[in-house]
């Protein structure tokens, strides 16, 4: 019977709780006088109020993207990213490789890039996030020719063009797409342990980072992993690598929630120079929310790097003073 169960219910409450019915009483007393206290101070009520709606932004930004990205940190991001600019002591070490923005061009302020690279006139660009990922290609005037949207279960990451197929990586579902590059379609798929973060290719292996201080050679055909290598340099602690270039005999590696490009040796995983994005940084984040800086594309027409970030109105040619020492740009791990 329905009438019964509040009785019932009532009775098991009290038989758990080891308090005699009149202390009981007295503390339900205290508890409605401390609340009405309470909810007499202005100031109080306000607190309570202000407390209330920050747990359900918070709890409502958790439930938007259960991903690294959107996360309860947005704004510490910012904060996070203002300080690493600043010049962290264990990147002293590194003094930053100067650079001269040589063009700016728009960038699809809605793409949460997460692969980039330019073939010929020919940018491919993947965009993260559940249920709205795609990957597209576009001319150098932004005209998108292909657009196709990744199916919902899978978070675009890094991408690569080799050999004339497009790898993308989807972060943690272990499935790297293999696509045709005219029609984006796919045509394999294969598997990967781990999460897979940045990709691109030194002209005989893919080089996968998996947000760990971690590169792994792998082999095209195969996508197994021929080779692991440990990214290290100075006295900073190299973590977090994400989205990749090779160029000029280099691993060019973004450093996610950072303004920092680490530049890598190959044949060592030994950082031997940064760049610090820091001024561009800012110029793309005046939302309310940040974005990180992530898209590195080498253009071989004009020797020069494109960077960009998720979310960001504008897209950067980079001339990049590369000085011939301490630059190592052998190649000994075929
Ligand atoms: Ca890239």
């Amino acid at each position: 019977m329905t009438c019964n169960r509040p009785l019932a219910y009532k009775a098991q409450r009290d038989t758990h709780n080891t308090a005699t019915p009149k202390a009981f009483d007295r503390k339900r007393h205290s508890v409605a006088v401390l609340g009405m206290a309470v909810l007499r101070h202005k100031w109080l009520k306000q607190l309570l109020h202000c407390g209330l709606w920050v747990t359900c932004g918070l709890l409502g930004i958790s439930h938007i993207e259960s991903n690294r990205y959107i996360t309860l940190n947005i704004a510490f991001n910012h904060a996070h990213a203002a300080v690493n600019s600043v010049s962290p002591s264990s990147l002293a070490s590194f003094k930053p490789l100067a650079y001269t923005v040589i063009q700016t061009q728009p960038h699809q302020p809605k793409a949460f890039t997460q692969g980039w690279q330019l073939e010929g006139d020919d940018f491919y660009e993947s965009s993260g996030l559940y249920r709205q990922s795609y990957v597209m290609r576009y001319s150098r005037n932004n005209t998108v020719q292909q657009k196709v949207a990744i199916p919902n279960h899978l978070f675009a990451e890094g991408l690569t063009l080799f050999n004339d197929e497009l790898y993308l990586l989807s972060w943690q579902a272990g499935r790297a797409l293999v696509l045709d590059p005219k029609t984006l379609q796919t045509k394999r798929i294969h598997r990967y342990k781990g999460e897979g973060w940045g990709l691109t290719h030194d002209g005989q292996s893919l080089i996968m980072s998996n947000g760990s201080n971690q590169l792994q050679l792998r082999h095209p055909k195969t996508f197994k992993t021929t080779q692991r290598m440990t990214v290290q340099g100075g006295t900073h602690h190299w973590q977090r690598l994400n989205e990749l270039e090779f160029a000029k005999g280099l691993i060019w590696a973004n450093i996610w929630q950072s303004p920092v490009i680490a530049a890598i040796a190959p044949s060592t995983g030994t950082v031997v120079g940064t760049i610090n994005l820091q001024e561009l940084v800012l110029a793309n984040t005046r939302s309310p929310s940040y974005q990180s800086l992530n898209g590195i594309a080498y253009d071989a027409k004009h020797d020069a790097f494109w960077v960009t970030g998720k979310q960001w109105p504008s897209r950067y040619l980079i001339k990049i003073e590369i000085p011939k020492k301490p630059i190592v740009v052998t190649k000994q791990h075929q």
